[in-house]
């Protein structure tokens, strides 16, 4: 490293948050599905907004291209360094601040990890919207980096509906700063909107403003056990209709379970397998179990049902779909495909995709599970070599075909972008290109990630000589 650069990095970050041995970096250069990985040239951490914005602002002139890294909870490879990068890691930035008890605001740092929060707000009355499996190694900043989803979008939204403010350091070091939250603030483009999904291509996210949701402590958990993805659908259906507060429908498939009760050691469900599984939760001020029961009663039998109203009993429901993605993890290296299809499409895809998965890629083994109340299944796909791209393409063809989306809540990172095409328009990767020009001209930030821009390189470094 160049010494002036060193010297920069090292007053930006501070003694011993600055290192390239190899030990020390390597946490940071593998994303947690092991399918991507790669050597950074340093790992830099700076303490606050005004070091990220002094290590950028080095990095741009020096010539060092920098992947910003909060958790490392990614699934699509956009965390990670792939040719030559450093880390930008923000995981310091773990401050709590400004909470508003009446508004129901928040400002959270970027390495604010989701459970921290959610631990600081709870007895507060208030939650964060978004909640995840992940949540407590994901980190706030990352979350909004990638418009992180999970479990309750069908009533929250995802990540980017949480935001009410942005700080964030673009490629030249500057600070953009759009913290206060206004709800009503009409001033010109919706850049922090813009940053929010943008993958660490536009801007380094430092701080957040969220809005919060009341929490609500009363909740009620159901695990149902059908013959089809289209029977539990039409079950979905009826609770949508019926139950009030409806936060989250979550659907798994017997080798997915068979997977959790094998690695985690767990308890079967319930005496015999079923063809799918839907775990549905709904929240309220009053106790919701009673009118979940009622709008279950006409379509289900009673033996194929599980109901939890503590939060012990809900924990123990939820780990059989929440402990989904460790146990694939402990069976194998993943091809990950995080797809959204039309609900009309929705149940006829699962026979589709593992037909098209036999016959393109035989061999492999479909794990499929996910968010059934938005559409949002993840592909989850063992026995592929990880530079394979077989299943992947084939997947990814058939969700388009069908209307759907490439990525739901994950991202495009570099795991999809080869696929981007599908999904959208010459016009609009036109549009998403030139943005990333303006915004980084000198290719500094998470440069591969969403796409590869022909003529914008990082500048060339400066001599080791100076
Ligand atoms: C989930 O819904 C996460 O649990 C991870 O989005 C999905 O492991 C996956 O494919
Ligand atoms: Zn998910």
């Amino acid at each position: 490293m160049h010494p002036e650069l060193r010297s920069r990095l090292l007053a930006a970050c501070g003694p011993g948050h600055l290192f390239d041995d190899p030990d020390l970096r390597s946490s940071y250069e593998t994303d947690w599905t092991r399918r991507f990985s790669g050597k950074a040239v340093f790992v830099a951490r700076p303490p606050d907004t005004a070091g990220v914005a002094a290590v950028v602002a080095a990095c741009r002139e020096f010539g060092v291209p920098l992947v910003p890294q909060g958790g490392n909870t990614g699934l699509v490879g956009g965390s990670i360094p792939r040719a030559g990068e450093a880390v930008l890691s923000l995981r310091r930035l773990d401050r709590i601040e400004d909470f508003d008890p009446i508004a129901g605001e928040v400002t959270a740092g970027a390495g604010v990890t989701l459970q921290a929060l959610q631990e600081f707000v709870r007895p507060h009355g208030w939650d964060v919207g978004v909640d995840l499996a992940s949540r407590a190694s994901a980190t706030i900043g990352g979350m909004v980096a990638t418009n992180a989803g999970g479990v309750r979008v069908i009533r929250y939204g995802p990540m980017r509906h949480q935001v009410i403010g942005i700080e964030a350091v673009l490629a030249d070091g500057a600070v953009l700063a759009r913290l206060p939250g206004l709800l009503k603030d009409n001033t010109g483009y919706d850049l922090p909107g813009l940053l929010a999904g943008s993958e660490g291509t536009l801007a380094v996210v430092t701080r957040v403003r969220l809005r919060l949701i009341p929490a609500r402590p009363a909740r009620a958990v159901a695990l149902l056990g059908l013959p089809s993805l289209a029977a539990a659908l039409e079950v979905l259906g009826a609770v949508r209709r019926r139950a009030p507060g409806l936060e989250a429908a979550e659907v798994f498939f017997p080798e997915g379970l068979d997977l959790v009760l094998r690695h985690a050691r767990l308890a079967a469900p319930f005496p015999r397998p079923h063809a799918c599984y839907l775990l549905v939760e709904c929240a309220g001020a009053d106790d919701p179990a009673p009118a979940l029961a009622a709008a279950l009663e006409s379509s289900v039998d009673p033996a194929s049902v599980l109901f939890a109203t503590s939060r012990a009993d809900r924990d123990r429901l939820w780990a059989y779909r929440e402990r989904h993605t460790e146990a694939i993890s402990a069976e194998g290296i993943p091809h990950k495909l995080d797809v959204t299809l039309p609900a009309s499409r929705l149940a006829g895809f699962e026979a589709l995709v593992r037909a098209r998965l036999a016959e393109a890629a035989p061999g492999t083994r479909p794990i499929l599970f996910g968010h059934a109340g938005d559409g949002n299944l993840h592909v989850n796909i063992l026995g592929a070599a990880p530079d394979d791209e077989t299943p992947d393409d084939a997947v990814l063809r058939l969700v388009a075909s069908l209307g759907g989306s490439i990525s739901a809540e994950h991202g495009i990172g570099v795991a999809k972008k080869r696929w981007l095409n599908l999904t959208r328009g010459p016009a609009d990767i036109q549009a998403m290109r030139a943005i990333k020009r303006a915004l980084d001209p000198a290719g500094i930030l998470n440069p591969g990630v969403i796409f590869d821009l022909e003529g914008l390189t990082p500048p060339a470094r400066r001599r080791e000589d100076g």
